[in-house]
């Protein structure tokens, strides 16, 4: 049997969460098209027979310079020490930046690169990049889209192959290893980033406070954001964006556990280490 831990890394915005979601086929990480949206190193535990493969989802390598983004560069740089291999995301519609030339240029041959969101582009686009990609040691690279579903069954094949050999490091249920509070306030997460156009998400975060897993009780779960008028904008007119967004997690935790959400404002929580410390990121 083979076993092991792949950091998936890249850039924000490069599909990184959505890959592992299409590789695992279930949305287990929180997606969206905002900037920064994955805050800690989410275990996704994909299964084959003889195969148990750790997607190691991690925060965009491009953080800002606040007291947040520092503490996400070091989950990262942690989780690229703590894998196996490394699985570096590259995004097909934009040219490689500086910093990823930088993490390039530390992959070792066991390290793998993906193209992602080839869906958006003409193949032939893609020819500077991958003569470039072909000048780093990294042994192999793919072309793939987490929308459409290209290259992602080849790309589980490949990591899986590379896996070292082991035994099973988890209880068979295990989908996300995450202690369950913070799935169900990752989930309510998902839920908001995804139906918000507006500005605020870098600002939200959730927490699952006062709850001792009791599926009979309600689920609290808190969102802070950092300003008042960000409130507003989160619980919408009369409370319907609340409700649709309580309804739909509901839904995705098959009414095993029933959310009970409420908005707070926690100002400036980012560049504030003891609320980060108290938020576990
Ligand atoms: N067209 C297209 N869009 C994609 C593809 N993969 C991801 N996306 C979109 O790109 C956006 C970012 O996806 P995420 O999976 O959240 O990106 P990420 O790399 O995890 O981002 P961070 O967590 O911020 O580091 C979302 O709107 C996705 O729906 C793809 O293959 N094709
Ligand atoms: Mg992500």
């Amino acid at each position: 049997m083979r076993s092991g831990f792949v950091a998936v890394v890249g850039r924000t915005n490069v599909g990184k969460s959505s890959l592992i979601n299409a590789i695992a086929e279930a949305r287990l990480s929180t997606v969206s098209w905002h900037k920064n949206t994955t805050r800690r190193a989410v275990r996704v535990i994909v299964r084959e027979p003889e195969v148990e493969m750790v997607l190691v989802d991690t925060p965009g390598l491009d953080v800002g310079h606040d007291q947040l983004a520092a503490r996400l560069f070091a989950v990262t740089e942690g989780e690229i020490e703590g894998a196996d291999f490394t699985l570096m995301v590259l995004d097909a519609t934009k040219p490689l930046s500086d910093r990823e030339r930088g993490v390039l240029g530390q992959l070792s041959p066991d390290d793998m690169v993906v193209i992602n969101k080839v869906d958006l582009v003409h193949p032939g686009t893609l020819l500077p990049k991958l003569q470039e990609l072909s000048s780093w040691v990294v042994s192999d690279y793919l072309l793939a889209s987490a929308k459409t579903g290209e290259g992602v069954v080849e790309l589980r094949e490949i990591l899986s192959g590379h896996l070292p050999e082991g035994g099973p490091m988890y209880d068979p249920e295990t989908k996300v290893d995450l202690p369950l509070r913070i799935w169900i306030a990752e989930v309510v997460r998902d839920e908001l980033l995804n139906g918000l156009r507006e500005e605020v998400p870098h600002s939200v975060e959730c927490r699952v406070i006062d709850w001792d897993g009791d599926d009979e009780e309600e689920v609290p779960v808190t969102i802070f954001v950092e300003r008042t008028s960000q409130k507003g904008i989160l619980i919408g007119e009369g409370g319907a964006r609340l409700r649709s967004v309580r309804h739909r997690v509901n839904r995705r935790l098959r009414g095993r556990y029933r959310v009970r959400l409420e908005v707070k404002v926690a100002k400036e929580w980012s560049r504030d280490s003891r609320m980060l410390d108290e938020f576990e990121i």
